[in-house]
């Protein structure tokens, strides 16, 4: 048939298998297979035909690489209405993930089974598209339309005996040949006389929806859309199932899906799909790297970062020791970590069983001797290199030979770390963001020792654990942190040159941060900020530099947490409100500075915050502390709440052109001085070149 779609006769069933790994993406050919075996088979004796694919899964979607090409034919529509049309049943056999148009030629099937390990869904919304082949007309029919207006704006899998009882799948099978049970079942179905089930000739029942519906699910999801726009157009597909005939709603559903595959949002969100997984590949590893087993692992340091790090494995049922300085500060840690577990169950995301379970899985100790055992150490204390240092001397005396010797630190240098120990080919850093059982990003630092088999095993354990891993080299602050500096910096700035901290706040949650740098530094406290300061030889001698934070840390307003910093906050409900005593404070300052306040912009504000972020990760790039410019947009989106709709701050530069990039901070640079604005050599040369980052990532994708 075509390499990738093979057809053959087995008794009376005609079997359409595709195998095009790693996932059977619906690339021209696996479509072209299909539609060519669907001819052959209503030809031939077949009297019911199996949709079934080889390899680990069923078909996983469209292939996302085509996205952006000019299309190829047959188009998947076009493959949808050969198989509802058949003559002959069309069944589904699905195991692995059946997502997006995978899931949607299942809908065009006549019938669905699927092992019970198999999961469902359609998943476009999380790159900014929509279902694009009847996803979106054919769920509503059979599942009905709140489960529908779910399952597509979440885009979140459904396990398969679930996605059973909401009528999506039409039968479960048993056993490990999937293939044999779906030809038993398509044989039942011939024998009992079954008729050729359309989801399209279902009606819908619209008498359970209230008036407003849709106008509410709109309002609701324009509240987490941060810059994303596929929600609402989901919305809209759905309406129109509801209120056109199928045919017109699936004209209605191809056009917004071709609005959506051009916007800049999706493209800024495939970039960070493949990102993603780039970014989880050390370039000059080789692909056969040995892996150090982990089956036991000790964390040191039971507070909340340690805590949620030991939460990270005991969820994938890895056991976990962890180690405190007295009994008190341990039943604190364990006492922590069964709280958070608590929440959860309150909020009835885990079962209370599953809950024990992981909870026995952690164990405490104050005695190194009782982790000698363990495969992997994480040290979690607080900043300070020499308790690091003392804490890895330790380590070294009684871990066993071949243990991995992580640090979680933040900022400290891992090279000097591993020193404390005879073995730094075994040290590496592990940094974790905190909440460290919630936040997705483990930035994976690379010592100058740092052997493969110890990174190789790390970037496997990240991604066993639900990490999205990407690597950085040592520098202060790695590459999350480091590029950090100069966006708190401006947004502090800002407010002596004329903003108010609500201005500049939302300014930035406008362009979609999950939260403006000035109620950050309030959530997280300003007095750590203050701290780190202090203890900094490398910052410019200049009163303007940080001037509010600091102040507002000596008035004794340290954030969230003292109830005021840039804001004050309800004792209740925590919500923030403007303080025009801060505001009048911040004239005051900028008035002694000599600084004469003007209105500025929003496009200032973002130029101003997001620039230093790109000027400093350009300077990463070049020294090689981050492998690529898409790794880069990986730590910002997953570890800094970066919008996901703009595809992170490389992306976005891209986007914005880095020649306006470069020229805008050359500008900045005459006004504000060179020591902030100092343009990165490799942007210079990328603008002059009228190249992009991605050009860039490409140009090396190969070394
Ligand atoms: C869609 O279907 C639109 C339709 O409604 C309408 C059309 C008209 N295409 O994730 P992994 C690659 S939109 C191309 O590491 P896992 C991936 O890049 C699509 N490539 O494996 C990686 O390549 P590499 C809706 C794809 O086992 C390799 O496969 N579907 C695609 O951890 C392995 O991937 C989705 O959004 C693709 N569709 O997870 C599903 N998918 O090795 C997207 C994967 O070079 N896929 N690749 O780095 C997934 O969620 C996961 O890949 C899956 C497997 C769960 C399937």
């Amino acid at each position: 048939m075509s390499e990738a779609v093979s057809y053959e006769l087995q008794d009376e069933i005609g079997v359409i298998s595709v195998n095009n790994p790693p996932v059977n993406a619906l690339a021209q050919i696996v479509r072209e297979g299909i539609l060519r075996s669907l001819e052959l088979a209503q030809e031939d004796d077949s009297k019911a035909i199996v949709l079934c694919c080889e390899g680990r899964t069923f078909i996983a979607g469209a292939d996302i690489t085509e996205f952006g090409k000019p299309p190829r034919e047959p188009g998947l529509p076009k493959v949808l209405s050969a198989i509802e049309n058949s003559s002959k049943p069309v069944v589904a056999a699905i195991h692995g993930t059946a997502l997006g148009g995978g899931f949607e030629v299942a809908l065009a099937c006549h019938y669905r089974c699927a092992i019970k390990s198999a999961k469902v869904g359609l998943p476009e919304v999380k790159l900014g598209l929509l279902p694009g082949a009847g996803g979106t007309q054919r769920v509503p029919r059979i599942a009905g339309v709140k489960a529908a207006l779910d399952m597509i704006t979440s885009g979140n899998p459904v396990a398969v005996p679930k996605a059973h009882n909401m009528g999506l799948i039409d039968a479960l099978l048993d056993g490990d040949d999937l293939l044999s049970a779906s030809v038993r079942y398509a044989m039942g179905l011939i024998e009992s006389g079954a008729p050729l089930k359309r989801i399209r000739d279902i009606n819908i029942d619209s008498k359970e929806l209230e008036p407003d519906f849709f106008e509410n699910a709109r309002k609701k999801l324009a509240r987490r859309a941060r810059g994303q726009i596929a929600q609402d157009r989901i919305v809209s597909c759905i309406e129109a199932a509801v209120e056109l005939p199928i045919d017109e709603g699936l004209e209605r559903e191809r056009e917004l899906f071709l609005e959506l595959v051009s916007s800049p949002e999706s493209a800024a969100m495939r970039h960070i799909f493949f990102a993603e997984r780039q970014a989880a590949k050390i370039k000059d590893l080789p692909k056969d790297a040995a892996l150090r087993p982990i089956n036991k692992v000790a964390v040191i340091g039971g507070g909340t970062m340690g805590g949620g790090i030991a939460m990270c494995f005991a969820n994938v049922g890895i056991p976990v020791v962890l180690l405190e300085v007295n009994d008190e500060a341990l039943d604190r840690g364990l006492g922590i970590i069964r709280k958070n577990y608590n929440i959860t169950v309150q909020k009835g995301k885990l079962p209370e069983n599953q809950m024990e379970q992981r909870i026995s899985l952690i164990s405490g100790t104050t005695n190194y001797e009782d982790i000698a055992d363990v495969d992997m150490v994480i040290e979690a204390v607080f900043e300070n290199v020499d308790l690091k240092k003392e804490i890895f001397g330790k380590l070294d005396s009684v871990c066993k030979q071949g243990a991995i010797l992580a640090t979680n630190t933040s900022y400290q240098d891992v090279d000097i770390i591993s020193e404390a120990t005879a073995r730094p080919q075994d040290v590496v850093g592990m940094h974790f963001f905190s909440p460290a059982n919630v936040m997705k990003l483990l930035e994976v630092v690379r010592g100058e020792k740092t052997s493969d088999d110890v990174l190789a095993t790390v970037m496997q354990i990240g991604k066993k654990i639900r990490k999205v891993c990407a690597l950085s080299r040592v520098c202060y602050g790695f590459i999350g942190n480091r590029m950090l500096g100069g966006y708190g910096r401006e947004a502090q700035m800002l407010l002596l040159d004329g903003c108010t901290p609500s201005q500049v706040d939302s300014a930035l949650e406008g362009f979609g941060m999950a939260m403006g740098p000035l109620a950050m530094g309030d959530l997280a406290g300003l007095d750590v900020g203050y701290k780190a300061r202090e203890a900094r030889t490398d910052l410019p001698d200049d009163p303007k530099l940080y001037r509010m934070g600091t102040l507002l840390v000596e008035m004794g307003r340290h954030g969230q947490k003292t109830g005021s910093g840039f804001y004050k906050y309800d004792p209740e409900t925590r919500k923030r409100v403007a303080d025009p005593e801060v505001e009048d404070r911040i004239i005051e300052e900028a008035n002694k500075l000599g600084i004469e306040r003007r209105a500025v912009s929003d496009d200032e504000i973002l130029a101003r915050c997001f620039y230093p972020l790109i000027n400093e990760g350009a300077k990463i790039l070049e020294e090689g502390i981050a492998q690529r410019a898409s790794d880069i947009d990986v730590v910002y989106i997953y570890g800094y709440a970066f919008p996901v709709a703009k595809g992170g701050p490389m992306h976005y530069a891209d986007a914005v052109g880095l020649k306006n990039v470069y020229d805008k901070i050359c500008e900045f640079r005459d006004r504000y001085g060179e020591e902030y604005w100092s343009p990165a050599p490799l942007l210079k040369q990328l603008a002059e070149e009228g190249k992009s980052f991605a050009e860039w990532d490409k140009e090396r994708s190969g070394s």
